[in-house]
């Protein structure tokens, strides 16, 4: 374990339209005002960190208003739409894209950034309690934060109905470049579109039968294995257990350790092929004070791995063992 270059770009989206509970607009600023930068440089000193900050968007009026059961839907095509341009620069910049979030709906722009600036050559681990796999027909909430992986896969085109201000999203990744860590909390017609598309998929079962390590290996093996592509990683906060990550709008309980989160990104890590990372869903008005500093803290640990941060500490590249004088 030693020192390694690493460019990063930090993204913050306070966007909180792709669910109802106010607060996780400002889940960046939150996970900035912790520290995060000064956190990242700390790792050492061949790490370089460029905060591009907020993106900003502006409602586009040409956009018919409506889609049904999609709440929200002109500000959801609106800010993706910046989003992935604003993803795509970054990556272009030659830098890992780490977008922070605001609500899970901000992977449609993320990801579809990254398959823009990588020309398709990507993979997704989404880190996630839910699938995040609805359509605007199986919802039962409507809210868009739970439908973002069925309008990136490829596979589920035919689902959705025309929606106009989208054209920019293609729904190019295949679902079988796509595998999930973490799942908990899996509506009916998600798990059907699970098993019939056979999805890559390990909930908190395999979690439990093979182990955090033997689930991350297997999932990327799955999905990249050849070891080529560049990795996407969305991380939804509520993956972590709710005793781990309680300022959240959709805390299920059972979930993921701090040190299985921590584990995951230290295994993407060490590919060396991280291209962007999503962390999402963290929400400060959700809890006491303790709670979102519990938050906001496991989120930073989790970002941290993906990074270089070592548990097992680091030996500087070209130091020696300082002599006494
Ligand atoms: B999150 C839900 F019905 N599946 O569609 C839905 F349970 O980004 C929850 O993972 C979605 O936090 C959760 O509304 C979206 C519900
Ligand atoms: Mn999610
Ligand atoms: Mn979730
Ligand atoms: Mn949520």
């Amino acid at each position: 374990h030693s020192e390694r270059e690493t460019k990063i770009g930090i993204l913050g989206v306070p966007f909180d339209k792709g669910q109802p509970k106010v607060g996780v607009a400002n889940g960046p600023d939150a996970i900035r005002n912790a520290g995060l930068v000064d956190q990242l440089a700390s790792i050492h000193k061949k790490i370089n960190i460029k905060d591009y900050g907020n993106v900003s968007y502006e409602i586009n009026e040409e956009i018919e208003k409506h889609v049904p059961n999609m709440r929200d839907y002109v500000h959801i095509a609106s800010c993706n739409y910046e989003l992935s341009k604003n993803v795509e620069r970054i990556i272009n910049d030659g830098r890992i894209c780490l977008t922070l979030g605001g609500d899970h709906s901000l992977g449609i722009g993320t990801v579809d950034g990254h398959i823009k600036a990588k020309q398709e050559n990507v993979c997704v681990l989404w880190v996630d309690a839910h699938a995040d796999l609805n359509t605007n027909k199986t919802s039962s909430s409507g809210n868009v934060h739970g439908m973002p992986m069925a309008l990136l896969a490829s596979e589920l085109s035919d689902y959705w109905p025309y929606l106009p201000g989208m054209d920019w999203q293609r729904p190019v990744i295949s679902i079988r470049n796509v595998a999930y860590i973490g799942l908990r909390s899996v509506d009916a017609y998600e798990r059907l579109i699970i098993d019939r598309l056979g999805i890559t998929a390990f909930g908190m079962e395999e979690v439990e039968n093979y182990g955090i390590s033997t689930v991350v290996n297997m999932a990327l093996e799955r999905i990249d294995p050849e070891a080529r592509r560049s990795i996407h990683v969305s991380f939804d906060v509520d993956s972590l257990d709710s005793l781990e990550a309680p300022s959240t709008g959709t805390a299920v309980r059972g979930g993921l350790t701090l040190r299985e989160g921590v584990h995951i990104m230290e295994s993407v890590y060490k590919t060396g092929r991280l291209g962007a990372m999503d962390l999402v869903e963290v929400n400060p008005s959700i809890g006491t004070e303790g709670d979102v500093k519990r938050t906001v803290e496991a989120a930073i640990h989790v970002i941290m791995a993906a990074f270089g941060h070592s548990r097992k500490g680091l030996i500087p590249r070209d130091a020696a063992l300082p002599l006494q004088t």
